[in-house]
């Protein structure tokens, strides 16, 4: 049989089976619904459970990589265990609570860290039982990046995986659901529409909101993610920044030191992080290196000098230290390429220095056609795992690149006015890098080169404050 017959059949084999149905129903949260799902009875029909299996191995299972199955507990337990036979991979089962005796153990079965781990579930609402189960198993270090289940109820879960970085992959969904049922005379064409009217109005319930914040950094207010951090420049920017409400970085690219006074006299007071590139200043000196640090001082606001350091370890120490720039004893963070490997983060993690120190790595770069690929990205965030005291975050654009709360994602290339620039550079909107997981803004050119930077300044704070608010709330789309 063709798999669209097959799937055909199956949808119409569980309507007659009672695990849709369609009436008056009130969910366990509180929503009114007209159609239920109560897939738990599949279990008496082994011939549909051979159904789904089958059609979950061939339409998907079979063109994924990964180690291991993990069903999410309990009903769709008795399918990845038929998938894991079927794909001959091994099963992973998540405990919903650890045991109280004998090893706390929250997955059973044999894994290693880093391998791959594919999750099966049968229906999705929010997604928040998927992430529960992905949350579990990410900490065990296992990667987790699919989801193959029966049914999307087309309510926000598929978005809510993809936030967490998890594609989900569906046998049918809700809609294609009732268009079989309707096609084969299962239900009437008014329930239909009654159903897709539904669909379109109601989104999933906010209690499961607040359960996907839990494993996910991009929820979490400023002040929480201080609490979590290991760097001590990371703890004091998400504090000033829950203080002074704003996360808006701003990129002092001016090559007088006179300039960039006269600017930061005016948006100091809007900004959580300056940003600057020293050797691009023509009359750099000491005495503007001290009236920067009472303007940061008197403004509550961070230096990061941009030196996206790139050389060998000892090399790097002394242009950290040394030459007429001095960074260390004046930048409280800097930022560093990983190309060089680990010795670079050596080489500044043993640096002395007597005041408080952050790196910020670059993971990701927003300029077009750069050279950088998902596996440099990965290796660079694995790069970093080894000094959790000098990391402040990453420079990147994407949510996806870490999931660590206490890590600051620092996002450049955002500019309203236009795309992008005849050099490379490519711009975002305020409000889209907030949403792709940008934790701290940097803004250049887009009020440097205004024609009142204090207002535009004002008005990128203000923008990415509103977003910052929203994402807390769970309510991006
Ligand atoms: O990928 C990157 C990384 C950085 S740090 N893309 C960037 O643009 N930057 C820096 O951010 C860049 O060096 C510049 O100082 C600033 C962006 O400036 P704008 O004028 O284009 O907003």
């Amino acid at each position: 049989m063709d798999f669209t017959k097959q799937l055909e059949e199956l949808a119409i084999n569980l309507f007659k089976i009672d695990a849709v149905k369609f009436g008056e129903f009130t969910t366990k949260s509180g929503m009114k619904t007209p159609v239920y799902f109560d897939l738990r009875v599949i279990v008496s029909y082994p011939a549909i459970m051979e159904s789904i299996s089958d059609l979950l191995y061939s339409s998907s299972l079979i063109s994924l990589e990964y180690d291991h199955i993990c069903g999410v507990p309990y009903t769709a337990l008795p399918i990845a265990t038929l998938l894991s036979v079927k794909a001959k991979k091994s099963m992973l089962m998540r405990r919903k609570e650890a045991k109280s005796y004998g090893t706390k153990k929250l997955i059973e079965g044999h894994f290693s860290k880093n391998q791959k781990c594919c999750i099966v579930e049968d229906v999705v609402t929010s997604g928040s039982s998927v992430l529960e189960t992905v949350n579990d198993l990410r900490k065990e270090g296992l990667v987790v990046e699919q989801a193959v289940i029966i049914l999307d109820r087309e309510q926000g879960g598929r978005q809510n995986l993809e936030k967490n970085r998890v594609k989900m992959m569906s046998l049918l969904t809700m809609s294609e659901l009732i268009k079989i049922l309707v096609d084969n005379n299962c239900i009437t064409k008014e329930i239909g529409v009654e159903v897709k009217n539904y669909l379109n109005s109601t989104k999933a319930p906010s209690v499961e909101s607040s359960e996907v914040s839990a494993v996910n950094r991009l929820n979490m207010p400023y002040e929480k993610r201080a609490g979590v951090s290991r760097n001590s420049i990371a703890k004091q920017l998400f504090n000033i920044m829950a203080t002074k409400k704003t996360n808006l970085c701003i990129s002092v690219d001016l090559t007088s030191s006179v300039q960039i006074l006269n600017l930061l006299e005016k948006v100091g007071e809007h900004v959580c992080l300056v940003k600057t590139h020293v050797d691009i200043i023509e009359d750099f000196n000491s005495d503007f290196v001290e009236q920067l640090k009472q303007m940061a001082t008197k403004f509550n606001f961070l230096l990061l000098e941009d030196r996206k350091f790139a050389d060998i370890g000892n090399t790097v120490s002394l242009q950290y230290s040394k030459g007429i720039y001095k960074i260390s004893e004046w930048a409280d963070c800097v930022t560093v390429h990983s190309l060089p490997g680990e010795g670079i983060l050596k080489a500044l993690n043993s640096a002395s220095s007597d005041k408080s120190k952050g790196v910020f790595l670059l993971a990701e770069m927003s300029s077009e056609g750069n050279l950088i690929t998902p596996d440099y990205t990965k290796a660079t965030v694995k790069m970093a795992e080894k000094y959790p005291q000098l990391m402040t975050g990453f420079v990147c654009q994407n949510a996806a690149t870490f999931d660590d709360p206490g890590l600051i994602q620092l996002t450049p290339g955002v500019q309203l006015e236009k795309p992008k620039d005849n050099l490379g550079q490519v711009y975002n909107t305020p409000e889209k890098v907030i949403e792709n997981g940008a934790d701290v803004v940097v803004v250049g050119r887009g009020i440097v080169a205004s024609k009142n930077p204090e207002t535009e300044a004002v008005l990128y704070k203000n923008i990415l404050w509103k977003s910052y608010s929203k994402r807390i709330l769970g309510k991006m789309e």
